[in-house]
C-alpha cells in the first residue's frame, strides 16, 4: 500500500488521511468540507431570536402555570409542525418479553436483562431489543441512563451474553459488519462510548436499544421502520414524520418497558443521546416529560445548537445530507432559518423544569458548540418560571470548566465529535447533584 499522507482540513478537525486507509467517518468529513458551511465565527451573521415567552396572541407568559398549560403546548406544537413531524403515543397493545436475565454479569458486578418490546399484541409484532444492566448490589429500585445506540447492543460491551443483533446495520470496511449483518468481531467495538462498568459503579442502570430497530438509518429506512410497520396502529403516515421521530418514540417505548420493571426506579430515568441520538433524546424529552433528567451530547444543528447562528452544519446542509430525519416541511426552512417560528432554545425550553445537562467537544466545529452554549443560555427565561436558576454565567465557560447552578449545566471538552468518558462523568455528577440531595 502506498503510505501517501494528506492533511485535509475539514469541518470537524484536521483529519490525516492515509491513502488505502480511510474511515467511513473522515470520508464522511472529506466530502463535507465541500458543503458551505462557515467555520469563521467573524463570519456568523446577526438573527433575532423568537421569544418562547411570547405566545401566539402577543402576549407575554409570565408564569409557569401559563407556560405549561398553554405555551409549552404551543411551542411543542410548532416543532411537530415544521421540524420533526407528528409524535406518536403509546400503542395500546404493546407486551415485553424477558429474553435472558444473568445475575452474574460483567465479572460479577451487573444483572443483564435483554427484553423484547413488541410494539402490537401479535408475537411476530415489529420489536425492538432493549438492554439494560443494573449494579448488583441495589438494595431498592435503582435511577437508569438511558440512550440509543449506533451500532447495535452487542457493540455497547464486549461482554459475550449480549445477543447480536440480527437487524439492517452499515457495512464496515474491517469485518464486523458484512452484507449489513453484525459478525461476532463486531462485539464492543462502541465500548469507549459505553462506560458501563462505571455507570453502574456510580449507582446506576443502563439501558440501550439499537436505533436501527426502529428505523434504519438511511434513505430507505422507513420502508422497513416502524413508519411504515406501524402506520396504521400509531394512525400517521410515513411522510408525517421521520427517522429522529421514529427514534425518538423508541426512548418512550423503553420507558414504558422500565415502568414495568420493579428494579428501576421509573422516576429517575436519565435520558441521553449523542450527536444525531442526541438530536432524538432532546425531541422524545419535549414530548414525555416522563424523563427526569435531560442530557444532549454534541447534539449540533437539529439538536441543541441555534439554528439561526451560521456556523457548522445548517438546515440546509442537513436536509440535503440526511432528508430523511426531519419532516418534510422542514426543507422549507433550508437557507432560511429566519423563517422558522421557532429555534433550538425553544426546545431546550420544553426541558423545564426538568434538569438538563447540555455538552459540547471544543474541536466539534460541525455541531456548533457556541450555538449549543448560547441555546442553553436562552432556555433560561422558562426555567426562571419556574424559580429555576439558569447556568449563572453569560459567556461560554473555559475548556473543561463545567458550568451550571441547581438546573442548567454545560461543559465544552478537549477533544472533537464523541461521548467519552469524561462527558459521562460529568453526567453521573449531575444526576447525583439531583436525585441523591
Ligand atoms: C453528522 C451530521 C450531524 C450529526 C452526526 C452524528 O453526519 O451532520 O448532524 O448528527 O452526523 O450523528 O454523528
Amino acid at each position: 500500500m502506498k503510505n501517501v499522507i494528506k492533511n485535509i482540513k475539514v469541518n470537524r478537525y484536521k483529519v490525516v488521511l492515509l491513502a488505502g486507509l480511510i474511515s467511513s467517518s473522515s470520508l464522511y468529513s472529506a466530502v463535507a468540507q465541500s458543503r458551505g458551511e462557515n467555520l469563521d465565527e467573524a463570519k456568523v451573521t446577526a438573527y433575532i431570536l423568537p421569544d418562547p415567552l411570547k405566545a401566539a396572541n402577543g402576549k407575554t407568559i409570565t408564569s409557569a402555570k401559563e407556560w405549561t398549560n398553554t405555551q409549552r403546548p404551543a411551542v411543542l406544537q410548532l416543532f411537530q409542525e415544521h421540524v420533526y413531524g407528528k409524535f406518536a403515543g403509546k400503542p395500546k397493545n404493546m407486551h415485553f418479553k424477558v429474553n435472558s436475565v444473568d445475575k452474574e454479569a460483567l465479572g460479577g458486578k451487573a444483572i443483564r436483562k435483554q427484553v423484547t418490546v413488541f410494539f402490537t399484541q401479535a408475537a411476530d409484532a415489529p420489536s425492538m431489543e432493549v438492554l439494560l444492566y443494573l449494579p448488583k448490589e441495589a438494595k431498592k429500585p435503582v435511577p437508569v441512563f438511558i440512550g440509543l445506540n449506533f451500532n447495535g447492543d452487542h457493540s455497547v460491551n464486549a461482554d459475550p451474553g449480549i445477543l447480536l443483533s440480527t437487524r439492517w446495520l452499515a457495512n464496515t470496511n474491517n469485518d464486523r459488519v458484512v452484507n449489513n449483518r453484525a459478525t461476532e468481531a463486531a462485539r464492543g467495538s462502541s465500548i469507549k462510548s459505553w462506560p458501563v462498568e462505571e455507570i453502574l459503579a456510580g449507582g446506576y442502570g443502563v439501558a440501550t436499544v439499537y436505533r436501527g430497530d426502529l428505523e434504519p438509518d438511511h434513505r430507505n429506512g422507513w420502508k422497513t421502520g416502524i413508519r411504515t410497520t406501524l402506520k396504521s396502529e400509531l394512525g400517521i403516515k410515513e411522510d408525517e414524520w421521520g427517522a429522529i421521530g421514529a427514534w425518538a418514540w423508541g426512548l418512550s417505548r423503553m420507558m414504558d418497558y422500565l415502568e414495568t420493571d420493579k428494579d428501576v426506579n421509573a422516576k429517575q430515568v436519565v435520558i441521553t443521546g449523542h450527536s444525531r441520538l442526541g438530536k432524538a433524546a432532546l425531541w422524545a424529552a419535549a414530548n414525555d416529560t416522563r424523563f427526569a433528567l435531560v442530557v444532549s451530547n454534541d447534539s449540533g444543528e437539529g439538536g441543541a445548537a441555534l439554528a439561526r447562528r451560521n456556523f457548522g452544519e445548517t438546515i440546509a446542509i442537513i436536509n440535503k445530507s440526511f432528508p430523511y430525519w426531519f419532516s418534510p416541511k422542514f426543507k422549507e426552512y433550508s437557507g432560511q432559518a429566519d423563517k422558522l417560528p421557532v429555534d433550538q432554545h425553544m426546545l431546550l425550553a420544553l426541558m423545564a423544569p426538568r434538569p438538563l445537562y447540555v455538552a459540547s467537544g471544543v474541536d466539534d466545529a460541525w455541531a456548533d458548540p457556541k450555538g449549543e452554549f448560547l441555546s442553553t443560555k436562552n432556555a433560561e427565561p422558562v426555567y426562571a418560571l419556574f424559580g429555576k436558576k439558569g447556568l449563572g454565567v453569560t459567556q461560554m465557560p473555559s475548556v473543561d470548566q463545567p458550568i451550571g447552578s441547581d438546573t442548567i449545566h454545560y461543559h465544552i471538552r478537549t477533544g472533537g465529535h464523541g461521548i467519552t468518558l469524561y462527558d459521562w462523568q460529568q453526567f453521573i455528577a449531575f444526576a447525583d447533584q439531583q436525585f441523591k440531595k
